[in-house]
């Protein structure tokens, strides 16, 4: 909101109120969304095709961290960052987080990377060569160890394995094999880990992925034990699924780890979150916000590439989206929605989601900001903060 008056939000406040809502204690929940922006977003990436580079893209750990320092700076919400393992190793993790702290950032979860060798060309896990499978473990036992040193509490497991045609190798042998590894990582993770495995249905294999989805990601986290659960990254899903659904179902297994928010318009787009899909991500929100403590730890994370965008700008927009999308959801009056589902009255039922959701909650945005130092529009305060400036001069010297 570029240009935020009181009155604005004096007059959302009425609104709420007059409808009988405790405005206030809507208002505290706010700041209990945190979300992670991931170390991959702010360094040059692209498309099979192209990758633009940018002026001002971080490029190495230390630069990633400073750019996610000033998102969480600038918004107040984003107090993590994720790391990739190789691209942000390092030989000294405390001096890094050391160096995160003292930018008032935390370092997030560990995605190990099993996917980007030549070794990993029939799969990681799942390779039918055990030596393979072999590097592949012992991969996820130095991310397990990396969890320690950083004071890290996620291994977000995400595998490129499947196959592209049918018969090119045993399916059931596969999720085995990938069983015997995940199960070696899980017994070495910190005493406080979770390990997090994420669905993909396909790409980069196209026959089939041997974690396509929620259910084949339940059925292992079953197997591996209580501290192993799924991660819905909401760019992995077939056209027209609906991801609240897949939430529901998580959240009452007990079994929802966490999240890789972006957007998508035909396969795994990494678009900005929000950018095409907010009522989406209202509605996941609205399953979260209601199943309570089952939703607790659920972790909040970005997943995105930002190939012809400004990043730094990219990231905040996405953090933003995220707040936008929560702060919708907690307007739901739920006790309202219960009786009017309980009445079977369909359309007074979803007439109370969107009346929440066409909520302008931008005032109350701006005024929540406004109560903890923060600029009132963080989009534009960093357009004209000279910060991107400073990146390109001080990154393509
Ligand atoms: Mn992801």
């Amino acid at each position: 909101m570029k240009h935020y008056k009181e009155s604005y939000y004096n007059e959302f406040k009425n609104q709420i109120e007059s409808s009988g809502r405790d405005l206030l204690a809507l208002e505290a929940k706010i700041g209990d969304l945190k979300i992670e922006t991931p170390s991959w977003g702010y360094g040059n990436a692209g498309t099979r095709f192209k990758v633009f580079t940018d002026p001002a893209s971080a490029r190495n750990v230390y630069e990633r961290v400073d750019d996610a320092a000033l998102i969480h700076e600038l918004c107040g919400a984003a107090p993590s960052i994720a790391l990739h393992i190789p691209w942000d190793s390092t030989d000294d993790w405390s001096g890094l987080q050391q160096y995160a702290a003292n930018k008032n950032l935390k370092l997030g979860a560990i995605n190990p990377n099993l996917f980007q060798d030549e070794d990993y060309k029939l799969g990681s896990v799942c390779h039918p060569n055990p030596a393979i499978r072999q590097k592949a473990t012992d991969h996820l036992l130095e991310c397990c160890q990396i969890m320690t040193k950083t004071e890290s509490n996620l291994l977000s497991v995400w595998l490129a394995d499947g196959t592209n045609y049918s018969g090119q190798d045993d399916i059931r042998n596969r999720k085995h094999r990938m069983l015997d590894c995940l199960q070696t990582a899980y017994k070495a993770l910190p005493p406080d880990g979770l390990m997090l495995l994420e669905y993909k249905f396909f790409e980069p294999a196209f026959c089939h992925t041997d974690i396509a989805d929620w259910g084949t990601s339940l059925a292992l986290c079953r197997r591996l034990g209580k501290r192993a659960k799924t991660l819905v990254d909401t760019g992995h899903h077939p056209q027209g699924t609906n991801i609240a659904y897949v939430v529901a179902q998580l959240l009452d297994e007990e079994c929802l780890g966490g999240f890789h928010f972006n957007a998508r318009q035909y396969a795994d787009d990494d678009l900005i979150v929000g950018s095409n899909n907010s009522w989406d991500i209202f509605v996941i929100f609205t399953e979260l916000i209601q199943a309570k403590e089952l939703a607790s730890d659920v972790a909040f994370m970005i997943d995105q590439s930002h190939n012809i965008e400004p990043k730094l700008e990219a990231m905040l927009q996405s953090v933003l989206n995220c707040q936008s999308a929560y702060a919708k959801a907690l307007l739901v009056d739920y006790d309202e929605l219960h009786s009017t589902q309980s009445q079977g009255d369909v359309l007074g039922a979803h007439r109370i989601l969107k009346d929440a959701f066409e909520t302008d909650v931008r005032p109350w945005l701006a005024h929540w900001r406004l109560e903890r130092g923060l600029q009132t529009d963080p989009v534009t305060h960093l357009r004209q903060s000279g910060e991107v400036e400073k990146r390109v001069r001080s990154r393509r010297d």
